[in-house]
C-alpha cells in the first residue's frame, strides 16, 4: 500500500491553563498534554479497584467478537451489565461468561441519566470515583457539557468520526493510539453523517476508497496521565494497545444556543449547520427542474460561490 502522509501530534509538557489558551486553543489543532495533573485515579484506578468502587449501577455496553467496532454495519450489540461486571470482563482477554464468544470485545460510552437527554457526567453516575478524577481548568465552568467515561479491551477500535464539541480525552490507564485527521479532509474520509466509512484506517481499500490516501493521518500514543486535545470537528479513531480506562471531557466552543439542546452526546451539528444543509438540500431539489446538462453547469457554479465564500486556508 502506498504510504498516506503521516504527522505526530505535537506534545507539550507542563501545560496550565494559561499556557492552554494562549499556545494551544487558538490554534484549533490536536495537542498532546503531558504532565498534567488529574488527581490520584493514575494510582488508584486499576481493574479491581474500579470494581469494588464502581458498584453495581447498570451500564450499557458494546460487545463484539471483533475489535474493530463497526457503527455502519453494526458489528456489535449492546447488552446491560452491572459495572463492576463489565470492568472485570473488559479487563480480561477470556470470558468465562460471555454474551457472544469467550474472546469478545467490550467497550462503555457512559451515558447520562436520561440517555436520551442528560450528557452524561462522572459526579452524578459514578460520585465515588469522579472524586478521583481532577478535570482540567482550561475552560469556563459555564461552558462545561459532558465527562464521560471511556473503558475499552484491550485491542478495541472505535471508528473515525468527529464531535461538535471541544474535547479533551484523558488517559487514565492504560495506552491508546489515537490517529485525527483535520476537518478540511473531510471530503477525503467517505463521510456517511458524522462517520467515515473507511474502517480499516492501517490498510484501506483503495479501489473502494482511492481519495482516503490524500487525507493527512495525524497520530500519537496515549500514555497513562496523558490528554489529548481534540478540537470540535476533528475527526479521531482510536484503539486501545491494552485494557484501558479514559475520561473525555466535552465543553463548549460556541455560544449555548448554537447547539442543538436534543444533543445527550455533543455529536449533533450546530443549528445553523443544519438549517444550512436543509437549504442545501432545497436547492439542489430546485435544480431538478432543469436538464441534465444545465443542472451540471449551475452545480459547478455553486460548489465554486461555496468555495469562494467558505474555505479558509489550508493547514
Ligand atoms: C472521544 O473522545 O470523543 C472519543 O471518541 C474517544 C474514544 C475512545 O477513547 O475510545
Amino acid at each position: 500500500m502506498e504510504v498516506q502522509e503521516k504527522v505526530p501530534v505535537q506534545t507539550f509538557m507542563g501545560v496550565d491553563r494559561d499556557v492552554f489558551l494562549r499556545d494551544i486553543y487558538p490554534k484549533r489543532r490536536p495537542a498532546v498534554l503531558r504532565g498534567v495533573c488529574l488527581g490520584p485515579c493514575l494510582d488508584k484506578w486499576t481493574a479491581e479497584y474500579l470494581v469494588q468502587k464502581g458498584g453495581d449501577m447498570e451500564v450499557k455496553v458494546h460487545v463484539s467478537t471483533v475489535p474493530e467496532m463497526d457503527f455502519l454495519h453494526k458489528n456489535f450489540v449492546y447488552k446491560t451489565l452491572p459495572f463492576s461486571e463489565f470492568v472485570k470482563r473488559a479487563s480480561e482477554k477470556k470470558h468465562t461468561e460471555f454474551f457472544l464468544s469467550e474472546d469478545e470485545s467490550y467497550y462503555l460510552r457512559s451515558l447520562g441519566e436520561d440517555v436520551r437527554k442528560d450528557p452524561a457526567d462522572l459526579h452524578k453516575q459514578f460520585p465515588g470515583l469522579a472524586e478521583d478524577f481532577y478535570i482540567p481548568q482550561f475552560f469556563e465552568s459555564n461552558q462545561f457539557f459532558s465527562s464521560v467515561f471511556r473503558i475499552s479491551s484491550c485491542g478495541l477500535q472505535l471508528w473515525t468520526h468527529y464531535d461538535v464539541m471541544d474535547n479533551l480525552l484523558a488517559q487514565v490507564t492504560g495506552t491508546k493510539r489515537v490517529v485525527l485527521y483535520s476537518p478540511q479532509d473531510a471530503l477525503h474520509l467517505y463521510l456517511s453523517g458524522d462517520k467515515s466509512e473507511v474502517l480499516n484506517i492501517d490498510s484501506p481499500d483503495l479501489d473502494q476508497y482511492p481519495e482516503f490516501m490524500k487525507a493527512k493521518r495525524y497520530e500519537c500514543v496515549l500514555e497513562p496521565g496523558d490528554l489529548l486535545f481534540i478540537p470540535a470537528l476533528w475527526f479521531h479513531n482510536t484503539l486501545a494497545l491494552q485494557f484501558g480506562v479514559g475520561v473525555n471531557v466535552f465543553w463548549r466552543h460556541l455560544p449555548a444556543d448554537s447547539y442543538d439542546k436534543r444533543d445527550p452526546y455533543g455529536n449533533k451539528d450546530p443549528l445553523a449547520a443544519t438549517r444550512a444543509l436543509q437549504a442545501l438540500e432545497r436547492a439542489l431539489h430546485t435544480l431538478d427542474e432543469l436538464p441534465p446538462e444545465y443542472r451540471d453547469f449551475y452545480g459547478r457554479r455553486m460548489i465554486q460561490r461555496i468555495q469562494n465564500i467558505c474555505y479558509k486556508n489550508s493547514q
